[in-house]
């Protein structure tokens, strides 16, 4: 198996997270990568590769052109109009104000474009927001390539990225964008399966209205847990994209048993749906020690998730989403790469 990964992923690194209240040292920080390299490693699971530079016009095909320039400049402009620390949104346009205006003040700029105000910006953070993109990029187009499984790296991870928004710790939406390039390179329709804790947002924002992306997300009860505004399983689709959209929103809790029964049933939309890609959003929160997550998979029941993936029987790209048990991370990352090196039962 091919594994892409790129040390400007350590571009990010953030000082502060806005936590329960307190600024705290951030759960996506540079040691979660190190611990996985460090678990593949060991298990030999594959070769390591570098992604090369695809720019910015992969970007620009699913985010908002406005969007992009505004994490390009953000820090700079920032640092310029005297800020202290790091770019911490702490307003809005919320509902009763105005959003057909963009304000020239960076404050302004950082909420209009924010959805959550956990995700500071900092020095470095576009340009490892740009590589984790490129990791995509690689893993997609080497699976394309060979039919082979691949897994990227990623981070910052993408889900909760949408077209004008970051949040969530994400800033691309690095399974959209990948999943476009997939499609203009010939693919007809690309499932990207979700098995982060939190719901997908951002991805179900970027292809809600289109029938060539199949998005299903397996996830904590939105009523209960971030992002609490999207993820209910009414949210199936719109025009077109009508039946392509597929919430499986589960209770704090939620026994493996149950988790997989959605799984089941989401493997079988994919079928059905003829599909010819799978990416997954491969976030490992799912884990029972994980310190902002509330499901229960052990470290064993990652291999068998792995297998699982593996039956579905498409050319499979897995990018790294979400996972904070940073001591248990590599294990279970490398378990899922193991269960699908070992192929459907
Ligand atoms: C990113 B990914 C928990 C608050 C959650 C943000 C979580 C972002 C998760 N009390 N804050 O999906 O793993
Ligand atoms: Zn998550």
């Amino acid at each position: 198996m091919h594994i892409f990964y790129s040390d400007k992923t350590r571009l990010r690194q953030a000082r502060t997270e806005l936590h329960d209240g307190v600024l705290v040292a951030p759960f996506e920080c540079p040691e979660r990568v190190d611990l996985v390299l460090k678990q593949l490693q060991q298990a030999a699971v594959g070769e390591l590769h570098e992604p090369r530079a695809y720019g910015l016009e992969p970007v620009l095909a699913v985010h908002d052109a406005g969007y992009v320039n505004f994490l390009a400049d953000c820090w700079h402009e920032w640092v310029a109009a005297g800020h202290e620390g790091e770019a911490i949104p702490n307003i809005w346009p919320a509902r009763t104000m105005r959003s057909d205006h963009l304000p020239q003040a960076i404050s302004a700029r950082l909420g209009y474009y924010a959805l959550a105000a956990e995700t500071s910006i900092t020095e470095g953070t576009f340009e490892a927001a740009m590589a984790s993109k490129d990791i995509a990029l690689a893993a997609v187009e080497h699976t394309l390539a060979t039919g082979e499984p691949s897994f990227g790296l990623c981070r910052p991870p993408g889900h909760h990225a949408a077209f004008d928004q970051f949040g969530g710790y994400c800033f691309f939406n690095n399974a959209g964008i990948a999943a476009q390039q997939a499609l203009r390179q010939g693919k007809r329709r690309v499932a990207i399966l979700d098995v982060d804790f939190h719901h997908g947002n951002g991805t179900q924002q970027l292809f809600y209205a289109r029938d060539d992306v199949l998005f299903i997300s397996l996830h904590g009860d939105p009523e209960v847990t971030f992002p609490y505004y999207l993820g209910y399983a009414d949210e199936t689709g719109q025009g077109k994209g009508e039946g392509f959209n597929v919430n499986y929103p589960l209770p704090p809790g939620t026994s493996v048993a149950t988790w997989m029964a959605a799984l089941d049933d989401a493997l079988a939309t994919i079928a059905r749906t003829q599909c010819d890609m799978l990416i997954v959003s491969l976030g490992v929160d799912i884990f029972e020690g994980d310190p902002i997550s509330a499901f229960t998979f052990t470290s064993d029941d990652f291999v068998l998730l792995g297998q699982r993936l593996a039956e579905a029987g498409l050319p499979t790209a897995l990018l790294m989403e979400g996972g904070y048990a940073v001591d248990d991370i590599g294990v279970n990352v490398v378990n899922v790469l193991q269960g699908i090196k070992q192929g459907g039962r």
